[in-house]
C-alpha cells in the first residue's frame, strides 16, 4: 500500500487562496482526523468545516473529496482549499504530518497517476509542459498532448510492429513453409519502409512541435559598431541594450525575450568580434563565440557589403551554423542586392529580419494546431526506433532469416512501448518526474 502523501499545490507565498493536497489509500482517515466533519469515505464530495488542531480552529476551508478511482491519481484524494496564509497551509500540512501522511516529492502525484494508468509517459510528461508553458501556442500544444492525442499518433506503428511479431510466430509454428518465410521477408520489408517514412514525418513534425513549444534560441554577431545591440533593441521593442558609437560597447552577453508568430525568441547580443588587447573585450569576445556556437539560428551583421577582413573573420565563424545575414545601416548605406536581408536598427525598421526568422522556423498552420511527438526524450525514441527499422530493412534485403530478425523486431516493439511507458521502465518515469514542482 502506497502511503498517504501531501504537499502544498499553490505557490509557497501568501494569497487570497492556497491548496494543500492529499493522495493515498489512508488519506480520508488522515483528513478526518483533524477535520471538523465526518468525510463520507464511500463518495466524492465538497465539503464546508473546520481544520481543527484539536479544539483548537486552524481555518475555515473547503474540502475537496476524490473517491478513487475517480481522481488525478486514481487513489483517494482530498483537496483542502484553505486561506493563503503561509502560517495556516504549513499549519495544516504539520498535522497531515502528524497524523500519518508524508511530504510528496516533485511530481509524486503525477507518478501515481501514472502508476494507476490514469496517463501515460507522453500525457504526463506534457502536464510539465503545460505548468512551463510560456506562450499561448506552448500551452495548446501541451494540452493537446495531454488529452492523448499525442500519444495516438505511436498506434500505427505499434499495431504493424506487433503484426509483425504475430508473423514471426507463424514462422517459427511452420518453418517447413519456405514459401511463406519469403512472403512475410516481403511484408516486413513493406512495414519497415513505410514506417521510416511515418517516423520521418512524426520527426520533422515534431521538430516544429518543440520550437513552438520551448522557443528558439538566437545570437546576433558581428564585428563591433555594426549595430548588433541596436537590432537587439529594435527586435524587442525597448532599449535594452546600451547602443554607442564607442567600438566594443557590449562587453557582456545582453540577453531579451520576444514572441514571434506565438514563438518564444530567445535573442542574445554579443560583443563584437575583433582582434583585441583589452583584457575584458577578450573575455567578451570568447563569450560571443561561445553563445554562436550554442545558438539554434545566427543572426551575423554586417554594415557594408564590401567585406573587410573582420567580417570574413565573422563569416568564417558561422559557417556550419544556421545563419540568418543582415546588412544593417540601409538608411546611410546603398545596399542594392534584392534578395538580401536589409535593416536599419537606428529606425526600427527590422521587419525584414523578422520575416527572415519566420521563414528559417518554417511553421506552417498545421504545426499549431496538430499533435506532434516533442520532447527530447520522445524525439530521441522516435530516432532510435528509426535506425533499428532501417537496420531490419537492410538485413531483411540481404538475406537475412525472419530467425535472426526477430530478436531486432522485438526491440523495435519494446522501444515503441517505452515512449508512452507501457514497458514499465519506473526508472525512466522516476527521471522524468523528479523535473515535476512538488505538489503536481
Ligand atoms: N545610421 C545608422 N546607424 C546605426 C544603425 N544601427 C546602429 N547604428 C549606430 O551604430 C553605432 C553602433 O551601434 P551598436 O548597436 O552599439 O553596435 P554594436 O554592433 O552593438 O557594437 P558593439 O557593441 O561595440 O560591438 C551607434 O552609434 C548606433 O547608433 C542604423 O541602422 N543606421
Ligand atoms: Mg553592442
Amino acid at each position: 500500500m502506497l502511503e498517504t502523501i501531501v504537499a502544498l499545490a499553490t505557490p509557497p507565498i501568501r494569497s487570497a487562496l492556497a491548496i494543500v493536497r492529499f493522495s493515498g489509500e489512508d488519506c480520508f482517515k488522515i483528513v478526518s482526523k483533524f477535520f471538523s466533519k465526518q468525510i463520507d469515505v464511500t463518495k466524492s464530495t465538497i465539503m464546508h468545516g473546520f481544520v481543527m488542531d484539536g479544539n483548537t480552529k486552524i481555518d475555515e476551508v473547503v474540502l475537496l473529496a476524490y473517491k478513487g478511482p475517480r481522481s488525478f491519481t486514481g487513489e483517494d484524494s482530498v483537496e483542502i482549499i484553505c486561506h493563503g496564509s503561509p502560517v495556516i497551509f504549513n499549519q495544516i500540512i504539520e498535522l497531515a504530518l502528524k497524523n500519518g501522511a508524508r511530504l510528496a516529492t516533485g511530481g509524486e502525484y503525477t507518478s501515481r497517476a501514472f502508476m494507476n494508468n490514469k496517463l501515460d509517459l507522453i500525457q504526463a510528461e506534457s502536464i510539465n509542459d503545460l505548468i512551463n508553458a510560456e506562450t499561448k501556442e506552448a500551452k495548446n500544444i501541451a494540452l493537446m498532448s495531454l488529452d492523448g492525442s499525442t500519444s495516438k499518433l505511436i498506434s500505427p506503428i505499434k499495431e504493424d510492429i506487433g503484426y509483425l511479431l504475430s508473423l514471426i510466430e507463424v514462422n517459427i509454428d511452420y518453418p517447413e513453409y519456405e514459401d511463406l518465410e519469403e512472403a512475410n521477408i516481403e511484408k516486413i520489408k513493406d512495414i519497415m519502409k513505410k514506417n521510416i517514412k511515418y517516423i520521418e514525418s512524426l520527426i520533422s513534425d515534431g521538430n516544429k512541435g518543440r520550437i513552438i513549444r520551448d522557443g528558439i534560441n538566437i545570437a546576433i554577431v558581428g564585428k563591433p559598431n555594426v549595430g548588433k545591440s541596436s537590432i537587439l533593441n529594435a527586435l524587442l521593442n525597448e532599449d535594452k541594450a546600451i547602443v554607442s558609437s564607442y567600438k566594443g560597447t557590449t562587453r557582456d552577453v545582453v540577453e531579451g525575450k520576444f514572441i514571434l508568430n506565438g514563438v518564444l525568441i530567445n535573442l542574445f547580443d554579443t560583443a563584437g568580434i575583433r582582434e583585441s588587447d583589452d583584457y575584458v573585450e577578450g573575455i567578451g569576445i570568447t563569450k560571443s563565440i561561445d553563445k554562436l556556437n550554442k545558438a539554434d539560428i545566427v543572426i551575423a551583421v554586417f554594415d557594408s557589403m564590401d567585406l573587410d577582413e573582420e567580417d570574413k573573420k565573422i563569416l568564417d565563424l558561422i559557417k556550419n551554423k544556421d545563419t540568418i545575414i543582415v546588412y544593417n545601416k540601409s538608411d546611410i548605406n546603398e545596399y542594392n542586392n534584392h534578395d538580401c536581408i536589409v535593416t536599419s536598427a537606428i529606425n526600427k525598421d527590422v521587419e525584414s529580419l523578422k520575416q527572415a526568422i519566420l521563414k528559417k522556423l518554417n511553421l506552417s498552420n498545421e504545426n499549431y494546431v496538430n499533435p506532434s511527438i516533442s520532447s527530447t526524450r520522445e524525439l530521441g525514441i522516435l530516432k532510435n526506433i528509426k535506425e533499428m527499422m532501417t537496420k531490419v530493412f537492410n538485413d531483411a534485403s540481404n538475406g537475412i532469416s525472419i530467425d535472426l530478425l526477430s530478436a531486432d523486431i522485438k526491440d523495435i516493439y519494446l522501444s515503441i512501448l517505452s515512449l508512452t511507458g507501457e514497458d514499465h521502465d519506473f526508472d525512466i518515469a522516476k527521471e522524468i518526474f523528479s523535473r515535476f514542482c512538488v505538489g503536481k
